[in-house]
Formats: structure tokens, C-alpha cells, sequence
């Protein structure tokens, strides 16, 4: 019986880079993730007799969420409901599941590389037909819904049993629960020369793969174990759990650090990854050499053809604003497009689906192309695999001869988190003042060529997306960019870009701190961090 219950608008339900992410506890106070749920249903004109894909990273609270979102989609009329087997899909997996399945679009729960658990973090995305995240006038309608909504409909009674494959009626409404590993794993192979890389594995290349109790775990064991007969145990904390073993799954040398040490260890493997909380993000390192995302963006870019699913050269790249400019100079050198997008994977999605790009990055650890409409942390890590299997070479000599081709984009990221929102605020406002009197000033051994606000204009569908980060450029082509993470759930998050172009063949192996030495100095005398945040220095350098 459908139920409809009276309710009035909670305030900042607003979706940020990815989706709504908010404490666990406050999407568990009812009705929040129902308010929510009806604003996006609304949001898009309504689920009648349509079809969504629905799953989630596994974190706390996920299975009694999706629980709720079956039960709302029967009470609005929706036709059916594919769901992941025990509510698992990983982001990429939902994408391609929309997308194989002509769903009308999806329902993704994860707060992705935030931490989970009852006082951690949960979010929630929804995600158009195309398999992408909803574009900004998407969100914009959904949050505009959050603002007046006075009900939501509800089926009374319990949604089906997730865990058991196969389908089942709620109300008028099909749950067909599926593997959830199968469909992406045959699209892997589609992509991928899987010949070559068991010979890889089979002649003793050794990998490891940490999937930091995240949703990769089961999809890295069918995939690299299975399929590729990668040596059992290449796959570590390869289980997903409800708090990701108290950890934070976000896949970089901070909280990856168990892997960059057996990968800097005498005994370390080839060849080492890591995911994020949803899969969507990759880390790749080396033995003895961990790879920048940007850089992995580059490498892909030049070197995908290599694999067969990309035999036929790309299309064209994109990169969002933040990530380092060395991918442009493949493209360069390639004479194919590079787009420069904001932050986020939405802004992706046309380009894709226009064939005006076929590889994407950004410098989080997103890299992914058009087999889906999401960034994919396995595909990444398998791209990287058919390339070393069928150059023969270590990660170690792919980055030497890659920068020894195009120069090196010394590269680093450095997060101030949970800063006071207002101080954050007040640093971003004044810097935006300021930019425009920046150029022909001195900063120590810099000087400032030019500064702006980023605005992107979409080539697709010339919608236009202000306020996406503030750049600073210097005449040597050093860069620094200032913006504020829209992931966080406490306080401010202020991400500080740091870009500085090396082309001397005998400085192209340096530390890269060294190496942005004067660019952070320099950031640092023109926005005031230190002293605007309070802090000595970043939470966390990436
Ligand atoms: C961060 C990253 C951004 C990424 C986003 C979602 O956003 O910087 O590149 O697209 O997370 O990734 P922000 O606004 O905090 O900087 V995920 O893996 O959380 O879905
Ligand atoms: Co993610």
C-alpha cells in the first residue's frame, strides 16, 4: 500500500561535487534520506514506469537505505529496480549497469573516499540515463525540489531480500537483484587484452591491490585473481566492511601508506594499486615509484593504444581545471583535442557522449574513459597492466621515458581540512578580489603572469558553470589553483594545487615538494594560508 507522508523541507540538502554527503546520522534521522529521495525523484520528472539501477559502496547503512529507496521507487510508480546483489555496486559498475541495461538512471549510495560508519560519512547521487552524474541543471532542480517539497510517497512494508539473486514484486515493482561483478568484469575483458596479462602474471609479475575494505575488493579478486591468475593474495583487504576497517578510503600515499611500504620495501612487487571507498579512483605505484595521477593520466593517454578496447587511437582527452597540464602535451604532440573541465566527473559526460573525448582524469585519482560514464579505478590499473605487458617495461621506466619525451609537470596537492567555513570563505572572496592587480608582481623567485577565476563554457551544450576555482599563472609556467572541496561533510576543505613544468632532461627527478618549493612560497605570500587557516601547514600533501 502506497503511503503518503506529510513533510516540510530540511535545509541544505544541496549536492555538491558528487552527490549529497552528509554525517551517517544525519541521512538516518527520518526523514532526511526520504526527503531527499522524493527530491530527486521529482527533481526528474517523476519515476513512472521507469527503470533504475540502484547500489551502493557497502558502507554503514547502506543496505537500510536502499531498503527505504526500493520501497519510495514502488510507491512513485516505478516499473522496476535492478539491484546490486547485498546493495553492492561499484560506482563504475552502476554506470555500466545503467547503461547496458537502458535503465533510466540510478541511484548510487557512497560517500566515496570519506570514511565510514555510524559517525562517519553517507552520501547519495543519482545518475542520468547516459550512466554519468546528473549535470549541474539536474542537481540544481533536485535541491530547488528539496526547498518546497510538502510529502513523499512510500510503499508500507518491507522491500524484498537483497540478498538473494533473482527477481521479486513490490507493489507493482520488479526488484531484480544481480551479481553484481559479472557484467563489469565481461566489459573489462571486452577492453582489455587479458592474453597478455596472464602471461604477465603466469611468467611471475607480481602485483598487489589494496582495496582498502572498499567495494573493489570482490571485483579485484574475479578480475586480477581469477580471470588473470594474478598470485592468490595479490588482492589485500580485498573484504568490504561497513567501516572500511576504520579506515579512510581514500587512495593516496597518506592513507594508502601500507601499500606504498611494501612498494618501497626491498621485496616489493611490480606493481601496486589501490581503490577508493566506490572504486572509482586508482592509485598506481611502481616498485620504488609512485605514479602522480596526473602523470597516469598522461601515460594513458599516450599509451592506450595499446590495449585493444583503444587500438584505434583516442578522440580526444579531458582533464578537469586542477589536474597538471602534462596529459595536454600528449594530446599536443598527438594533435587530438584537450578539453579542461571543472572539478567533477559530470562535466565529462558530454564530452563523451558527443565523441569529442575518449579518455578522462582528473588529479584525485579519477582517470577513466567512454566504456562508461563514470571514472573506474579498476579499469585504470588494467589499462596500466596492458600497457607494462605489452611494452615489456616497469612502471619505473614508463615515467623516465615519459617525461624524458615530454618534460615532467612536477605535481602536488596540498589539502587544509575542516577549516573554520567563514575563514575559508573569507581566503577564497579576497583572493578572487585580488587577482585581477596580481599580474607583473614579485613573489620571491616568481612572478605572477596572470590570474583568474575558472568559468567553463560546455562545448556541447554551452551551459556555463561560474566560480570553479581560482588560478594564479607565473612566467616561468608554474601554476597554483585555490578551490574548495564540495565533498566534505565538517567545516571547510581548501585544496591548493601546485603545478611547475620541468623540461631539463637532468632535473626531471627530483622531489616534487623540492621541486614546487617556490610556487607554494609564493601561493602561500599571495593568499595568506598559513595565517588565514591558523595552520602550520596541510593536512595532507598529495
Ligand atoms: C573531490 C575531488 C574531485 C572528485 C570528487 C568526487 O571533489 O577533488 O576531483 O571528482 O571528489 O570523487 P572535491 O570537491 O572534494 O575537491 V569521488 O571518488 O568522491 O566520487
Ligand atoms: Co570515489
Amino acid at each position: 500500500m502506497i503511503q503518503t507522508i506529510q513533510t516540510s523541507p530540511i535545509a541544505g540538502q544541496k549536492p555538491g561535487t558528487s552527490g549529497l554527503r552528509k554525517k551517517t546520522p544525519v541521512f538516518m534521522a527520518t526523514p532526511y534520506l526520504e526527503n531527499y529521495v522524493q527530491a530527486i525523484i521529482d527533481g526528474i520528472g517523476g519515476v513512472e514506469g521507469r527503470t533504475l539501477v540502484v547500489g551502493g559502496d557497502g558502507r554503514y547503512f547502506n543496505d537500510t537505505a536502499i531498503g527505504v529507496i526500493l520501497r519510495m521507487a514502488a510507491a512513485n510508480g516505478a516499473a522496476r529496480c535492478i539491484v546490486g546483489q547485498g546493495g553492492l555496486l561499484s560506482t563504475p559498475a552502476a554506470s555500466h549497469l545503467i547503461r547496458k541495461r537502458k535503465a533510466d538512471g540510478g541511484l548510487i549510495l557512497s560517500a566515496s573516499h570519506n570514511p565510514g560508519g555510524p559517525e562517519a560519512d553517507f552520501g547519495l547521487k543519482y545518475n542520468g540515463p547516459n550512466g554519468g552524474p546528473a549535470s549541474e541543471a539536474v542537481t540544481d532542480q533536485i535541491f530547488a525540489r528539496t526547498q518546497d517539497l510538502t510529502e513523499y510517497r512510500i510503499w508500507e512494508g518491507d522491500a524484498p531480500d537483497i540478498g538473494l539473486l533473482g527477481e521479486a514484486q513490490l507493489g507493482a515493482m520488479v526488484v531484480e537483484v544481480i551479481d553484481p561483478i559479472a557484467d563489469y568484469a565481461d566489459l573489462m575483458e571486452s577492453l582489455f587484452d587479458f592474453a597478455a596479462i596472464r602471461t604477465l602474471f603466469a611468467d611471475g609479475f607480481r602485483i598487489r591491490f589494496d582495496a582498502m575494505h572498499a567495494i573493489t575488493g570482490p571485483y579485484a579478486h574475479e578480475i586480477l585473481e581469477n580471470r588473470l591468475g594474478a598470485a592468490a593474495g595479490s588482492v589485500v583487504n580485498g573484504t568490504p566492511s561497513p567501516d572500511f576497517g576504520g579506515g579512510h578510503p581514500d587512495p593516496n600515499p597518506i592513507w594508502a601508506h601500507e601499500l606504498m611500504a611494501a612498494m618501497y620495501a626491498d621485496d616489493a612487487p611490480d606493481f601496486g594499486a589501490a581503490s577508493d571507498g566506490d572504486g572509482d579512483r586508482n592509485m598506481i605505484v611502481g616498485r620504488g615509484c609512485y605514479v602522480s595521477p596526473s602523470d597516469s593520466l598522461a601515460v594513458l593517454a599516450d599509451l592506450a593504444h595499446l590495449a585493444p578496447g583503444y587500438a584505434g587511437g583516442l578522440a580526444g582527452v579531458a582533464r578537469s581545471m586542477p589536474t597538471s597540464a602534462a596529459v595536454d602535451r600528449v594530446a599536443a604532440a598527438k594533435g587530438i583535442a584537450c578539453f579542461e573541465t571543472p572539478t567533477g566527473w559530470k562535466f565529462f559526460g558530454n564530452l563523451l557522449d558527443a565523441g569529442r573525448a575518449t579518455l578522462c582524469g582528473e588529479e584525485s585519482a579519477g582517470t577513466g574513459s567512454n566504456h562508461v560514464r563514470e571514472k573506474d579505478g579498476l579499469w585504470a590499473v588494467l589499462l596500466w597492466l596492458n600497457i607494462l605487458a605489452s611494452t615489456g617495461k616497469g612502471v619505473g621506466q614508463i615515467m623516465s621515458d615519459h617525461w624524458a619525451r615530454y618534460g615532467r609537470n612536477y605535481y602536488s596537492r596540498h589539502d587544509y581540512e575542516e577549516v573554520n567555513s567563514d575563514a575559508a570563505g573569507a581566503l577564497i572572496a579576497d583572493l578572487r578580489a585580488e587577482l585581477p592587480a596580481l599580474a607583473g608582481k614579485s613573489y620571491g623567485a616568481l612572478i605572477v603572469d596572470s590570474a583568474d577565476a575558472f568559468a567553463y563554457d560546455d562545448p556541447v551544450d554551452g551551459s556555463h558553470s561560474a566560480g570553479q576555482g581560482l588560478r594564479v599563472f607565473f612566467t616561468n609556467g608554474a601554476r597554483a589553483v585555490l578551490r574548495l572541496s564540495g565533498t566534505g561533510t565538517a567545516g571547510a576543505t581548501l585544496r591548493v594545487y601546485l603545478e611547475a613544468l620541468e623540461t631539463d632532461p637532468a632535473a626531471l627527478h627530483h622531489d616534487p615538494q623540492a621541486a614546487l618549493a617556490d610556487v607554494i612560497t609564493a601561493i602561500d605570500a599571495i593568499a595568506g594560508i598559513a595565517a588565514r587557516t591558523g595552520r602550520q601547514g596541510p593536512d595532507v600533501i598529495t
